[in-house]
């Protein structure tokens, strides 16, 4: 917890004053505050109050309003496959010359990070043949972009469920980076492309099949059902991520 002093402001002494000739003296009628509204960010983006707002302050005692917030991080979502993944709760605090002091709440929802994963790079629609030799690798790569970094990525914190953790996680055998594919801008229900290598290195994992058909309840699906999976990690500077794509099961 860290507390941050913000902002001063000037009281509007005048104003109030002037909402009635029988206004009590000055310092006497205390301090409001009233804070922003609920903000939404991506973990690993700013959280200054710039960005995510600041309250509004008011007190009719003259001179300066300190405005002051400590943030508490509170638990999002306990499935790692989902995009909520905590809240900043943030009080605000302001205090003016009479001693008076007024507090309210602010909270800011995080959400994980969103990264392109290609099951089987190259291949469309990804068929995992849930019959096959358990002991054949998958390969999933998590794509670099413009943007993105997978060299950012821990490796050893990679793995991969069934949407809403219905299922898993199973971790990969093998992971190296490599340019193994382009991602897809297409954004329909389990789009997938076949485009190669273009030029942004990816994160190549390897998967055991047996471990992916046991571990995810694949071979329970019906023939040719498409089944969308989520590959969730840790960025080395602390933010999670999720990434998604489909198989097809056969
Ligand atoms: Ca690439």
């Amino acid at each position: 917890m860290k507390i941050h002093i913000l902002v001063s402001a000037s009281a509007l002494f005048a104003l109030s004053s002037s909402f009635s000739s029988f206004a009590p003296p000055p310092g006497t009628t205390g301090l409001t505050i009233v804070c922003p509204p609920t903000a939404k960010i991506t973990c690993g983006t700013s959280t200054d109050p710039e960005d995510t707002g600041t309250p509004t302050v008011s007190s009719d005692c003259p001179g300066r309003i300190t405005v002051t917030y400590v943030d508490d991080i509170l638990p999002g979502s306990d499935c790692a496959a989902e995009r909520f993944d905590s809240i900043i709760q943030r009080t605000w605090t302001a205090t003016d010359l009479c001693g008076n002091s007024a507090s309210c709440t602010q909270l800011i929802d995080v959400i994980r990070q969103q990264w392109s994963l290609d099951i089987k790079p190259t291949s469309c629609p990804n068929p995992i043949n849930v019959n096959g030799s358990p002991n054949a690798t998958v390969t999933i790569a998590i794509l670099g972009t413009a943007t993105q970094d997978v060299t950012l990525i821990d490796p050893d914190s990679v793995q991969i469920w069934r949407e809403h953790c219905t299922a898993g996680p199973v971790s990969p055998e093998s992971s190296s980076l490599q340019d193994v594919a382009a991602p897809v801008v297409v954004d329909a229900f389990c789009a997938c492309g076949t485009a190669g290598p273009d030029g942004i290195t990816d994160l190549r994992l390897g998967f055991n099949r047996g471990d992916l058909v046991q571990g995810l309840g694949l071979a329970n699906e019906p023939y040719r059902s498409f089944v969308r999976l989520v590959v969730t990690g840790q960025t080395i500077d602390g933010c999670s991520f999720l990434a998604t794509d489909c198989v097809r099961v056969q």
